[in-house]
């Protein structure tokens, strides 16, 4: 079985983009793969935060991941704090890696402008990590989003430099798709991202779900109900495909074309659909809320388990790189 790595940021909010764009997947694919699963905290810290609010944050975030179906039986979940090793092996990282590469990362470009009274060296760094966080692991697949694509050709340049300059130690990891790389937000244009506040969340209440659909961009050229619309470009279509079945889809798409749906029934019926899709994962992850002694042993569990592959990884480093006086 290949091995596959992935991890999240327990930075708040679960939402689509990060359900479409990843964790559906790491669940559909955790009986084909050796599957190891994270929660990313060291790369959270990167950002402002409420120090007192994190525990609950990450505690939080795996309760959904588990809810959203993720089996403790079939895959490792752990919090990458848990394992200073990735950490070290971050740093033995940035030794490898150029100043000028991690400069030209999109991401960096783009958090240095949301958050301009922060940019540290940890920012810049961010992909570094990534790259320990897979290659701790030797994992040769992993399932991400489009946005970290970037991030995957780094972590595969880092690894072909280790290996030159130090010998064979890491393969070279893989991007496994999903069939949605890329979700947009709630403004129909940029990625749907927590930070730019265009995001619809897994657990969203009913409430705050119908008025975000009801304030989010669809087709600009209806401006009245009138209007025949273009469900190609409209964003609340293509999250359609996702949640209502083929047929739904195909009436939906005729309806907009002949303005025979408005773009507020069209909503209406979205939000039936999101609600009735997250409705069991909504009551599983209510009911392990309850149960915060399963989560943290599930994530002590996972921690057990990958501490033995870390620990092999960074004896072989620290050999390699004559650090084994
Ligand atoms: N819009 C998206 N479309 C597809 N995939 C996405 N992912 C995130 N947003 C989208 C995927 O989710 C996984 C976890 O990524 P993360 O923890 O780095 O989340 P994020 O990208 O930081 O999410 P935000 O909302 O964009 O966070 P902020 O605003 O705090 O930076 C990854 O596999 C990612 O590809």
């Amino acid at each position: 079985m290949e091995r596959v790595f992935s991890g999240i940021q327990p930075t708040g909010v679960l939402h689509l983009g990060n359900y479409l764009g990843a964790v559906r997947n790491w669940v559909a694919i955790q009986s084909d793969y050796e599957c190891i699963y994270c929660v990313v905290d060291l790369h959270a810290v990167t950002q402002s935060y409420d120090v007192a609010a994190m525990p609950g944050r990450i505690l939080e975030l795996a309760t959904g991941l588990l809810a959203c179906g993720l089996d403790a039986t079939q895959v490792r979940l752990f919090v990458q704090s848990s394992l200073p090793q990735h950490a070290e092996l971050a740093w033995v990282f940035t030794c490898v890696t150029s100043m000028g590469e991690l400069g030209r990362q999109t991401q960096f470009k783009s958090k240095s402008e949301q958050q301009a009274d922060n940019i540290n060296v940890g920012l810049f760094a961010y992909p570094v990590l990534q790259a320990a966080d897979i290659l701790l692991y030797k994992a040769s697949r992993v399932p991400v989003g489009e946005d970290q694509e970037q991030h995957l050709e780094l972590s595969r340049e880092i690894a072909r430099r280790f290996n030159a300059r130090f010998g064979a130690t890491f393969p070279e990891p893989r991007t496994l798709f999903t069939s949605t790389p890329r979700i947009r937000g709630l403004d129909g244009a940029a990625k749907m991202s927590k930070s730019l506040g265009n995001h619809i969340a897994v657990d969203e209440d009913e409430a705050v779900l119908r008025r975000k659909l009801a304030s989010a961009v669809t087709d600009p050229a209806r401006q009245k109900r009138a209007d025949p619309g273009h469900p190609e470009i409209c964003n609340i279509y293509s999250l359609h495909k996702f949640f209502s079945d083929s047929g739904s889809c195909q009436e939906i798409e005729s309806a907009c074309r002949t303005a025979a749906i408005g773009c507020v029934d069209c909503k209406k019926r979205l939000g039936d659909q999101l609600l009735a899709h997250f409705a069991p994962i909504r009551e599983r992850w209510r009911t392990l809320r309850e149960r915060p002694d399963e989560v943290r042993d599930v994530l002590r569990q996972g921690q057990r388990q990958c501490q033995q592959l870390a620990d092999a990884t960074m004896a072989e480093v620290r050999a390699k790189m004559g650090l084994n006086w």
